[in-house]
């Protein structure tokens, strides 16, 4: 803010309610080439996923189009689409992994 003589003063505007930071879905998206082995492999070992929860979260996107691989803080949302991205490509796979923010409550 700018006073009458020029000066610039800051104000603090004060809130008692906290937030909780958002969280972010990763999502993976379905695609005709990335082979159902290695979406499984992805869900187990970046998402913690029980070899039978990765093929039934698998089959989902599958069937589909998209499905949720876990829900984190941004960081590691970014984190894990950083990480799956790079090691399909390195396979040459084409899979996409997206993070978007949940609703808000
Ligand atoms: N549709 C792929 C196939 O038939 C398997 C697949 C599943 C690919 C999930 C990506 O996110 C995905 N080989």
């Amino acid at each position: 803010m700018t006073r009458r003589d020029g000066e610039s003063t800051t104000q603090t505007l004060e809130r008692t309610q906290t937030r909780r930071p958002r969280l972010y879905r990763v999502m993976l998206l379905n695609d005709d080439y990335t082979p159902m082995e290695f979406v499984v492999m992805v869900l187990a070992r970046y998402f913690r996923k029980s070899e039978q929860d990765a093929r039934m979260i698998m089959l989902a996107v599958h069937h589909k189009g998209r499905g949720v691989a876990g829900v984190y803080s941004r960081d590691v949302a970014e984190t894990k689409v950083a990480q799956v991205t790079s090691h399909a490509r390195s396979e040459g796979y084409p899979l996409q992994v997206v993070a978007e923010p949940e609703a808000e409550e």
